[in-house]
């Protein structure tokens, strides 16, 4: 049975007003070296819900000291994988028990709706730690086929990376910091969480959840702060060996840097997107509008792969456009927490100025705005969701990630061919995820191998959490979840045995 949250807001709401800010080191709460403190909004309303340590470079280095210590001398990497798989099944089983205090909590926190959360990053969540569980002993070096010319024995292992730096966005803080310790942990890593400033409270709860379940001390330390200060520490820092970053491109570029200037940490990148979507006449265009709609107001278009650039065959533009304005006229926009909610609040002020600023230079330029665009009066960050038509392909709102729920539409012509549409669709220093409205299976098959894109979705459906994911392009690199993710968190090692 599932608890109200309703009746759950105000107790939950007390405790993290309650809870002391901290960061999280060699199993310990403790204070901040600077001693100051950050404030974490309710997007829904503006107010202040909960206080988090600002860490910074001294929290940084303890916290990496922690996991140095934990993965040279603790038990965590040469526990057998079997054991370190059946600690992350226990993280989702209590993580699983408690499903209503996360929803909420990420509804408060990331201000989107409850009922989203609970079906989507929830489940994900859980899964990204128990598939990750499953690869754990299933990870393997190679042998080669063919015998070496001399006396020897070839062959690689490989051994997990050492320290990870894991580096968290606001926009689906709970799914995100949940994947990135699930890859670093089954493959016998130690970490340090830095998770986003706007939006940190599940992470929290997630380390004290990890020393329930008996993660040993150090294997996971959590230090909250802000990017420039205690982010940047974490990329900067000589004793970190491979850091997973999730957000802006632009922050991918200074971590890259930094690593670059440092000690060549590895890099899992995953930045944003400015994904297209094409719909081509013989498609189901009352799944296809629904489905665009329904992905834009999705964490209220604060999505990396949210698909942002709609391309449509002429012939079903009219048909299409009209679906899309009735979809988006018929959402449901209010706080995350209340369950009829469909779409939530952009998480800042800022981040919402900056959309309605990219929506007015491009009007200003010629695009037309059929819906929405701006700020919602009253209190909190909520925001109109926009269709705009007749955008140039080199206006901001064609090539900027907004991070908002805003879609352009644009049509192409009926005999355009695949690589024309092709064309379009990859007019962007991005390749995230491109989406695919199409019966015809040679269509399919064309753009599919045409499209720059680190994950092509025919026919509506999320990438699923068993799926590499990931970009091409300034979209970043490397790919998380499954085998594919976990190995970025290992290194090669080659061995030739002589005799
Ligand atoms: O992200 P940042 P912001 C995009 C989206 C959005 C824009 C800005 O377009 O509008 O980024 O959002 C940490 N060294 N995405 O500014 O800054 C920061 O503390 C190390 C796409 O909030 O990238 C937070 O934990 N770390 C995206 C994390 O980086 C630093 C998700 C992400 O914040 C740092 C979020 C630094 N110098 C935003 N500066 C996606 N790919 O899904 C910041 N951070």
């Amino acid at each position: 049975t599932r608890l109200d949250a309703t009746s759950m807001l105000p107790s939950l709401r007390r405790q993290l007003l309650d809870r002391t800010p901290a960061i999280f080191i060699d199993g310990l709460w403790q204070a901040c070296a600077s001693g100051k403190s950050l404030q974490v909004d309710n997007p829904a309303t503006g107010a202040p819900i909960a206080a988090i340590a600002a860490g910074g470079e001294a929290d940084i280095d303890l916290a990496v000291a922690a996991a140095r210590r934990a993965f040279r001398e603790g038990p965590w990497p040469r526990l057998p994988a079997w054991q370190r798989a059946a600690r992350l099944h226990a993280l989702a089983d209590v993580i699983e028990a408690r499903s209503e205090t996360f929803a909420l909590l990420e509804s408060l926190d990331a201000g989107h709706g409850i009922a989203s959360v609970r079906n989507g990053d929830l489940p994900l969540g859980l899964r990204a730690l128990r598939d990750s569980a499953g690869w754990a002993n299933k990870l393997t070096g190679e042998v080669p086929m063919h015998p070496a010319t001399q006396p020897a024995m070839d062959y690689f292992l490989r051994q997990p990376i050492g320290v990870a730096g894991l580096i968290t966005p606001w926009n689906a803080p709970f799914l995100m910091v949940l994947q990135k310790l699930a890859a670093a942990l089954a493959t016998g890593c130690t970490a340090v969480l830095k998770p986003a400033e706007l939006a940190p409270l599940s992470a929290l709860l997630i380390g004290d959840l990890c020393r329930e379940v008996g993660i040993p001390d150090g294997v996971v330390n959590i230090v909250t702060g802000t990017g420039p200060s205690a982010g940047q520490a974490l990329a900067d820092h000589p004793g970190v060996d491979i850091i997973s970053f999730t957000g802006s491109t632009a922050v991918g570029r200074s971590i890259m840097a930094a690593s670059a200037n440092s000690n060549l940490k590895r890099l899992v990148l995953e930045l944003g997107g400015k994904s297209p979507v094409l719909v081509f006449a013989d498609a189901d265009l009352d799944r296809a509008a629904s489905a665009i709609v329904g992905e834009i107001a999705f964490k209220c278009g604060q999505y990396c792969a949210a698909g942002s650039r709609v391309f449509v065959q002429r012939s079903v533009y009219e048909p299409l456009l009209q679906r899309m304005l009735a979809a988006m006229d018929g959402l449901r926009i209010g706080p995350g927490y209340e369950e009829a909610t469909q779409m939530g609040p952009m998480i800042s002020a800022a981040q919402r100025r900056r959309a309605e600023n990219i929506i007015g230079h491009s009007v200003a330029a010629g695009a037309r705005l059929l819906r929405g665009g701006h700020a919602r009066p009253g209190n909190g960050y909520f925001f109109e969701p926009a269709i705009l038509v007749d955008a140039a392909a080199d206006m901001q709102v064609s090539r900027e990630e907004i991070f908002a729920p805003v879609l352009t539409v644009t049509p192409f012509d009926d005999d355009a061919s695949p690589a024309a549409v092709a064309a379009l669709a990859n007019d962007s220093r991005y390749g995230l995820s491109a989406k695919l409205w199409a019966r015809d299976i040679g269509t399919v098959h064309a753009l599919v191998g045409l499209l720059e894109s680190g994950q092509v979705i025919v026919n509506g459906g999320g990438g699923g959490a068993t799926l590499p994911f990931g970009g091409v392009k300034q979209s970043g690199y490397g790919r998380e979840n499954g085998r594919i993710g976990l190995e970025h968190f290992t290194e090669v090692k080659a061995v030739r045995l002589g005799y």
